[in-house]
């Protein structure tokens, strides 16, 4: 008997083969998809502007070569899923256009400033851990493209979670003054990254539908309660408080406790009234305007040399 294309693609789904660009999938799976790893893609590019913002700045020239590079990582790793999105038949100038207009989402954490050094290596051990810990099962997303760009860009990742726990390492085994910057750091991005997660699972539209999809491999309370779990040992090690007085060890769950997040202050910051929701866009927009003269050189160079072969 002949199976039906919706049959096909629900059989490769259970049978974890991954659903690549030619073929068929329902139209509500690509949306999702273009969704999220456009959301991704834009995540990478506006999270440059915080860690930007101290490159001039960073206490050493060794500091400053490290933090440029792992900048430049996320720049690649923007590209790589924008391309990644691209193969699903969206441009990546509408993409673009969507991020420039407000219509498009980015993950939350990118609209809090970086008020000291110290932010810079919470951002690397904070927010770098979440994203691993979000990412890493999605090296096992359904759709190909995605799950092997998800390779290289964990691997990265895990290096710049490295890179910014050495950073607090150092501040905390340094003068009383650099410890308290750490600990202030750790409490002014300790929960914008529990946000980073997105919802509670009963406030999520989207999870049950990604969940069967295999798009998403864990829920976000699933992944946020790990990354709980992770850090917590990880603060106790750096000699920090974690900011919250509920935070206890639960023996029957075999986890941590720990108090709720400020949902209004999310959805406020999703909605883009973060403190810095406005400026990260106007930067954006600034950018792209000022490298329009680069993209024209481009292709004209391309069509030139294009020129030259057919000559
Ligand atoms: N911020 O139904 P759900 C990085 C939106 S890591 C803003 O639960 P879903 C590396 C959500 O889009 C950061 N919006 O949605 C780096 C949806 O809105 P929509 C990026 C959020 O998709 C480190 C609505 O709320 N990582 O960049 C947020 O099933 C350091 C309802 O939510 C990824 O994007 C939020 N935090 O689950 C770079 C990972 N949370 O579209 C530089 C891939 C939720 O319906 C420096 N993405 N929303 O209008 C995912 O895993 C998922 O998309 C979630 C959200 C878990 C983020």
């Amino acid at each position: 008997i002949e199976k039906s294309l919706e049959e096909v693609f629900e059989e490769k789904i259970a049978n974890e083969i991954r659903i690549e660009p030619k073929d068929w999938m329902p139209e509500q799976y690509r949306k999702t998809l273009v969704r999220q790893i456009s959301q991704h893609a834009h995540s990478e590019i506006v999270g440059m502007l915080p860690e930007g913002n101290w490159i001039t700045r960073a206490p050493s020239l060794k500091r400053k070569a490290i933090l440029l590079s792992k900048v430049q990582d996320e720049a690649g790793h923007g590209l790589y899923l924008y391309s990644a999105a691209e193969t699903l038949g969206t441009s990546r100038d509408q993409m673009i256009a969507d991020l420039h207009s407000g219509k498009a989402k980015y993950s939350s954490i990118f609209n809090y400033p970086t008020l000291s050094w110290a932010d810079i290596g919470a951002i690397g051990w904070l927010v770098d851990g979440a994203a691993i810990m979000n990412q890493v099962p999605l090296i096992r997303t359904s759709y190909g493209p995605y799950a092997r760009a998800m390779v290289r860009v964990c691997k990265e990742e895990s290096f710049h979670q490295r890179q910014g726990f050495e950073i607090m390492m150092t501040l905390c085994n340094g003068a009383p003054a650099q410890k308290k910057m750490a600990q202030e750091a750790f409490n002014r991005w300790w929960w914008p990254t529990l946000m980073m997660f997105g919802p509670k699972d009963s406030e999520s539209p989207n999870t049950e539908q990604s969940m069967r999809w295999k798009i998403k491999r864990f829920t976000n309370d699933e992944l946020r309660q790990r990354f709980v779990d992770m850090m917590v040992p990880q603060a106790e090690f750096l000699g920090l408080t974690v900011p919250d007085k509920d935070l206890k060890w639960n023996e029957a769950k075999n986890g941590y406790d720990y108090g709720e997040v400020d949902w209004e202050e999310f959805w406020n910051v999703v909605k883009g009234n973060g403190p810095c929701n406005k400026d990260r866009i106007a930067n954006r927009v600034k950018a792209h305007e000022e490298g329009a003269w680069v993209r024209e050189a481009a292709l004209a160079h391309a069509q030139k040399r294009a020129q030259r072969e057919a000559d």
